[in-house]
């Protein structure tokens, strides 16, 4: 309770004796959420060239969970996975509808029904076909900052685009064009987004400091084009001067599951003082919710919407010469791919007064699109099973009590060989078993993630009947959310 309720409380008790003292105020949310974000990509997790001490002191004061997972291995599914709380195959995304629909419920919607003032800032992503019906502020969101159509800025630098506004889209002035950042109009050159975004955050929640808000801090960090600020990226060339690499940079998938190759080395200083300057964000929300003594009255997540980029794939036999971000060694493959390279993430959990602090949780599974409905309990509201058909509230996990949720599915029908080199597969996991199914190429593989991360060993064959038994329940779920497919047929793209 910050010093002013506490005071208004004890004062309401003494002049009115028998008054029913006031609720307590629901704590503050922030989702601190991270593009492209490898789950090696962070000092907690043991990388050896990035450095992120307020992440870092995130997992000291919270709950780090090692077994996290986003709900898609890319961009726009996983964001509609975590805003609406389902898999986003559910809904047709991607491949089928393939888009947030006007009609659907986030949580934004939720938290600003329950009485928070909410805001959402930066990469949004989710407008699709429907425009300005879907912008953050006509999906649940009181405050729009940066968001919009875009899926990077095409510039990290002011004014955060390449193009003449004569050349946009209309509606480019509110965020409908991908290459214009609405609403960042106040800048000067040299500026960087993921700094003068940060800064109209922590407007946001000065001005909030005496409501209950929620901030869905959306970083166009660490997604490409890899630009950063020169003091960052000075350090970092000079740190990787100073470290070794054993073994090949690169090495070739294995062409029954993709294409191309994949990096195998932690070595873009560039993207590695991209990751510092996300880091640096965290720290500013650190400072002003201390500032305002409200640090004991807000909960932080972290998380990310899909792995690192650590592969490029392949077209007429050339693998394409894209620069790649990073490496998710122990984890195979990265972005865009169903191993756990490509969908486990860095997931982090601070609730005051409520989590352990420094506690690492190594046996619960969790996914993003859990955090709508923890959200809620953690807020006091109803839980809407209708709408965050999947997800699951982890609140007892974050208590230390059992909590066991379910399969988890993955469904991506829309892989992109030619770029990141994963083909069109499914996933479920079940206990410490996960299984794959390239299902255009009559492929399975099989693994037990609890003695083998790195997906090594494929058990397809030495456990027929687990392969099997869980096949058909991947097969089951499709059918039931009439998972869309397509036939095998890439194009040239
Ligand atoms: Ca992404």
């Amino acid at each position: 309770m910050k010093r002013r309720s506490f005071m208004q409380a004890t004062i309401m008790a003494s002049v009115a004796p028998g008054f029913a003292a006031p609720t307590a105020k629901k704590p503050n949310i922030i989702l601190f959420y991270v593009d492209d974000l490898g789950w090696m990509d962070l000092g907690v997790q043991g990388s050896k060239f990035y450095e992120t001490p307020n992440i870092d002191r995130l997992a000291s004061e919270g709950v780090r969970y090692t077994q996290g997972y986003t709900p898609h291995p890319r961009c726009l599914p996983a964001r509609y996975g975590v805003i609406t709380g389902r898999f986003p195959a559910r809904g047709g995304v991607p491949g089928g509808k393939g888009h947030l629909q006007p009609t659907d419920r986030t949580m934004g919607h939720a938290l600003g029904a329950g009485g928070y003032k909410t805001c959402f800032a930066g990469k949004w992503h989710l407008t699709g076909p429907h425009g300005e019906k879907n912008l953050p502020q006509n999906m649940g969101f009181d405050v729009n900052i940066a968001a919009g159509a875009a899926g990077a800025p095409s510039t990290y630098f002011y004014p955060y685009r390449k193009k003449e506004t004569s050349k946009l889209k209309p509606g480019w002035e509110i965020g409908l064009d991908k290459d214009y950042i609405a609403g960042m109009e106040d800048g000067k050159d040299g500026d960087y987004i993921t700094e003068t975004m940060t800064t109209k955050c922590l407007d946001f929640i000065e001005d909030n400091a005496e409501n209950p808000f929620f901030l869905y801090l959306s970083h166009y960090g660490v997604h490409t084009p890899f630009e950063a600020p020169e003091r960052l990226v000075k350090k970092y060339k000079a740190k990787l001067k100073t470290l070794k690499f054993d073994g090949p940079e690169y090495a070739a998938v294995d062409q029954a599951t993709g294409r191309g190759d994949q990096l195998l080395h932690q070595n873009n200083p560039v993207y590695a003082a991209m990751i510092e300057s996300v880091d640096e964000s965290l720290g500013c929300v650190f400072q002003t919710l201390e500032k305002l003594g409200i640090a004991d009255d807000t909960i932080i997540a972290f998380t990310a919407d899909n792995g690192g980029l650590s592969n490029r794939g392949e077209k007429n036999g050339k693998i394409s010469g894209r620069p790649l971000a990073t490496s998710n060694l122990p984890l195979k493959t990265g972005k865009g791919w169903l191993y756990e390279g490509g969908i486990r993430e860095a997931f982090i959990v601070k609730w005051p007064g409520v989590t352990k602090p420094g506690f690492v949780n190594e046996s619960d599974v969790v996914v993003g699109s859990d955090l709508f409905p923890t959200f809620l309990e953690m807020a006091g509201l109803p839980k809407e099973p209708q709408n965050h058909v999947d997800g699951v509230s982890m609140v007892p996990s974050l208590k230390g009590r059992p909590f066991a949720r379910g399969p988890v599915f993955w469904h991506s029908p829309t892989s992109r060989p030619y770029s990141t080199g994963d083909t069109d597969s499914s996933a479920v996991r079940i206990g410490n078993y996960k299984l794959l199914e390239w299902y255009n190429a009559d492929h399975v593989e099989l693994y037990d993630l609890s003695k083998d991360v790195g997906e090594q060993n494929d058990l397809s064959e030495k456990m027929p009947e687990k392969a099997a038994e869980m096949l058909a329940v991947l097969h089951d779920w499709r059918k039931e959310i009439n998972a869309h497919t397509r036939e095998q047929n890439w194009g040239n793209k």
